[in-house]
């Protein structure tokens, strides 16, 4: 605060944020403003909606960011006249309520409702334009009820199946994870525990069958973020390539691996299969069982190390089918169960991993193609994986290696060794979660008939109540026996519920529905209100859900859309992901640490209290552990939401990372201020009326820089450029205050109006307020966009750059409507050009209307 502003604290000139802001979002709530328009009069739709937050308790400044840009977007589409769906609601199943409730021994359910009405005072005061009238928890009875619903749909589509299978096994959590939430280290997403092994019964839906859909479908994204749709096609992962089987030596067998690489089959010196393959098995006596072991061990105390290239010999034999080839057959760590076959044709000359494992292992290495055509072979030192022309492949020598591809797929298939064959990274998703703050499954397991689902009319399946939320059960709904046993709905035998509950990405997968219709008791939503409001205009959240979140709920859309439950094809039409807060954090480089700031002396010259070591000043996301978190509560308390909301939309364009800068706030907070001067002043008439003398040249220029403000404005929020607009809505109140006395009165009130207009999405209280000032008694956010005047636009004279032979030799002001003979006559006009041209003759004669005439001499 400057001490301006300390002096006139008892005037109007104050800028009392907090007072402001606390009556505005009274008046708003009293008016129901933002409670959605339906459709009135055939008004265009538009459907602005956040990725909703998990309710952990507090709201960061990562949340704030999502809500301020979508708010934005929202209110601006509402100023242009669109029927505006801007609605909000809780992600509110999962582990932390789980971990909260074991821990304190206390409901989840009461757990997550603190939360929600905690986090819900925090949203208000950011003053967002939601809905709340829409607003649910997809903890609610009310809401998962129609989540087992539509549970049921993919069930009745036979996209629901059960499956033993080797799961991921989170032994801190105790939960199954989806290959998603295990990243590249092996580790879990949320605890950070290495994932081990295990094998139990799952539930999984068939997103598979999608495969080609979600993936042909991302080219009617046009705009989504082209980094998050290769994201996308990277995790469905198409591969075009051929499987191809080897005949076991001593054996009926075959092993088949699949490929997409057939051309370099010649090039085959070994093939590879993990541990669990069955051939083991079926050849346990040719095969040192010690060995084996020994080997086993080997690779489970190679923790961590990436891609280890760890071999074992078999010592059992294959053959080529295309050339007869005797190849052993060897174990390797880099061999996935899950993909293709689960076998591998080693080709180390054309594939490096192939190649460092044939290195490290001994095997050979025969190279099969080559660059050019003509070819002399020399010693690789790593794998050739260009494309080229084949040589040591008998009949195919000399063929281009795609056509060598397609030719030998060709002859396989007429011999019958191989199958041309499309492969997926893509595998179903597992949905089973072996926890009890979940959506129950609606299933009941009965001795006679199997799994058996739920009436649709006995839904919702409710979480007990009472639970024992520190059994050692792994799932305590296992120990609630009037909850667990149930007549079949089959055949009315006493069977068992099923006790997993569902991945809350089932949760989510679908919420951006309900919002149409939340309040409906009878549908999970209207078929018509979906099919209008859907899809979703602009959505806005984190890039941490580029993947999984938006493939799932793209699934669902169009599995219920199959289902004839509404018509939309893709749910959300445009896509923003913002970038991170940042701030500063103080890290010992010695020792790894991070120092909270609070406990650094000097902060322009930071040192670890402990060690004296001089601090290392990083920007990294906000966190606890970095002890760079700034809380949004304390800065609204001290600035205000529009200050806050301000700055986050000026410090940088919302897909960027933002460095949070306290300097930066305060600037936001004296512009603020300013303009609350401006407007005061102008209305408190006294001083300002002696002081007027108007001037018709500077009100005509004004007004074109008044509408250019407008045009630009407009053109940059169009354009998510928020940080821009905000520095045409400084130069716009700048030009304001100097011209402020040339103006006459009403041409002033015209610009603090648009001014007001221009400012209402970005600090949307203080804005109401100047209107209230202004003298109008409707609120601001029900106004229209200010328009442009064309005519203003268009400059009485501009800048003629006169150049001779290309170079700049003088600038002169000449009106816009000047005709090229005039232009020309003006240019020679000026005395420096008549000393430049001297008399010379001019041979030539260029003009750019607007711009430029260049004389050739
Ligand atoms: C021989 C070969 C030669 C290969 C070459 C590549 C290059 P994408 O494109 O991701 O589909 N592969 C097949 N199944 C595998 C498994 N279960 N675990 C690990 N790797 C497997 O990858 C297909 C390639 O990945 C296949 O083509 C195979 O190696 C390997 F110069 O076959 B290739
Ligand atoms: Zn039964």
């Amino acid at each position: 605060m400057d001490n301006n502003s300390k002096e006139n604290s008892n005037s109007s000139h104050f800028y009392n944020h907090s007072e402001i802001e606390k009556r505005i979002q009274k008046k708003w709530k009293d008016l129901n403003i933002y409670n959605t328009k339906e459709f009135i009069n055939k008004k265009e739709k538009f459907y602005a909606l956040s990725m909703f937050p998990y309710p952990s308790g507090n709201l960061h400044m990562g949340h704030v960011r999502n809500y301020v840009i979508t708010d934005l977007i929202a209110r601006y589409q509402s100023f242009n006249g669109k029927s505006v769906l801007h609605p909000m609601g809780w992600d509110a199943f999962g582990l932390p309520a789980e971990n909260a409730a074991i821990e304190r021994n206390i409901n989840p359910s009461d757990w997550t409702a603190q939360n929600i009405i905690h986090m819900k005072k925090q949203l208000e005061q950011l003053g967002l334009s939601v809905d709340w009238d829409r607003e649910f928890a997809t903890c609610d009875e009310s809401y998962y009820k129609w989540t087992q619903y539509i549970f049921l749909e993919l069930y009745k589509s036979g996209l629901v199946y059960q499956k033993e299978s080797e799961v991921n096994w989170d032994p801190i959590d105790n939960t199954v994870l989806a290959n998603e939430q295990v990243d590249s280290d092996g580790k879990s997403w949320r605890s950070g525990a290495k994932v081990e092994k295990k094998l139990l019964k799952q539930w999984f839906l068939k997103i598979t069958n999608y495969a080609d859909e979600l993936l042909d479908d991302l080219k009617l994204l046009e705009n989504w973020p082209e980094r998050v749709k290769i994201m996308q096609e990277n995790w469905i992962g198409k591969s075009y390539g051929a499987e191809i089987d080897f005949k076991l030596i001593k054996s009926e067998n075959k092993l088949t691996v699949f490929t997409t690489r057939a051309d370099t089959l010649f090039g085959v010196t070994y093939l590879a299969i993990s541990l669990n393959n069955k051939i083991l098995k079926e050849f346990r006596s040719n095969i040192p069982q010690d060995k084996l072991r020994e080997f086993k061990i080997l690779l489970e105390n190679a923790g961590d190390q990436k891609n280890h290239k760890y071999g074992f010999n078999t010592g059992l034999k294959a053959i080529n089918p295309v050339n007869n080839e005797e190849i052993p057959i060897w174990i390797a760590s880099y061999v996935l169960d899950e993909y293709g076959t689960g076998a591998v044709m080693g080709v180390p000359a054309h594939d490096q991993r192939d190649y460092e494992f044939a290195v490290l292992n001994k095997i050979t290495i025969k190279q099969v193609i080559s660059k050019e055509k003509s070819f002399n072979e020399k010693e690789l030192n790593c794998a050739f994986i260009e494309g080229g022309y084949l040589f040591n492949s008998n009949s195919f020598n000399g063929l281009k290696n795609e056509e060598a591809k397609y030719q030998i797929i060709k002859l396989g298939e007429s011999r019958g060794w191989a199958k041309a064959k499309v492969q997926y990274r893509l595998r179903d998703w597992l949905i089973s979660r072996q926890r009890f703050w979940g959506c129950p499954i609606p299933l009941i397991h009965c001795k006679k008939c199997g799994s058996v689902p739920i009436k649709k009319e006995d839904l919702p399946v409710k979480l007990p109540k009472e639970l024992n939320f520190k059994s050692k059960n792994l799932n305590t709904l296992k120990d609630n026996k009037n909850w667990l046993i149930i007549n079949c709905p089959n055949c009315g035998n006493l069977s068992k519920r099923e006790t997993d509950t569902m991945d809350t990405f089932m949760c989510s997968s679908w919420y951006f529905l309900r919002y149409t219709s939340s309040n409906n008791l009878n549908e999970p939503f209207e078929k018509e209100k979906v099919n209008k409001w859907l899809p979703v205009d602009q959505y806005v959240g984190g890039v941490e859900h580029a993947i999984l979140h938006l493939l799932y709920a793209r699934f669902l859309t169009k599995a219920l859309r199959d289902n004839g439950l509404f018509n939309i094809d893709e749910p959300f039409n445009k896509l923003l992901t913002q970038g991170m807060v940042q701030a500063a954090a103080y890290k010992n480089t010695k020792t790894g640490k991070y120092i909270s700031p609070a406990e650094i002396n000097d902060i322009n010259n930071p040192t670890d209290p402990q060690d004296g070591s001089r601090l290392e000043v990083l920007f990294e996301k906000m966190s606890k552990s970095k002890y760079n978190g700034i809380d949004p509560n304390t800065v609204i308390k001290k600035y205000g939401a529009d200050t806050a909301r301000m700055f986050i939309l000026f410090k940088a364009p919302p897909e960027k990372d933002l460095e949070w800068g306290d300097s930066d706030v305060e600037g936001q907070y004296r512009f603020l201020s300013r303009i609350w001067k401006l407007y005061n002043d102008f209305l408190s008439e006294g001083n300002y009326k002696n002081k007027i003398n108007i001037n018709p040249a500077k009100e005509k220029d004004f007004k074109r820089i008044m509408n250019l403000a407008i045009k630009d404005i407009t053109e940059d929020i169009n354009n998510n450029q928020f940080n821009t607009a905000i520095s045409e809505l400084m130069k716009f109140y700048n030009a304001i205050t100097q011209n402020i006395f040339n103006l006459n009165r009403g041409l002033v009130k015209e610009a603090l109006i648009n001014f007001s207009k221009l400012l209402a999405p970005f600090a949307p209280h203080i804005s109401e307020e100047l209107w209230t000032l202004l003298g109008f008694n409707q609120s601001i956010h029900n106004e229209s966009w200010p328009k442009i005047d064309q005519n203003s636009l268009i400059k009485d004279n501009y800048e003629l750059v006169i150049q001779i032979n290309g170079k700049v030799r003088d600038r002169v002001s000449i009106p816009t409507s000047s005709t090229e003979e005039q232009i020309k006559k003006t240019s020679l006009n000026s005395i420096n050009i008549q000393k430049w041209i001297n008399k010379k003759q001019i041979k030539k004669t260029i003009i750019v209307k607007g711009k430029i005439i260049n004389f050739v001499i």
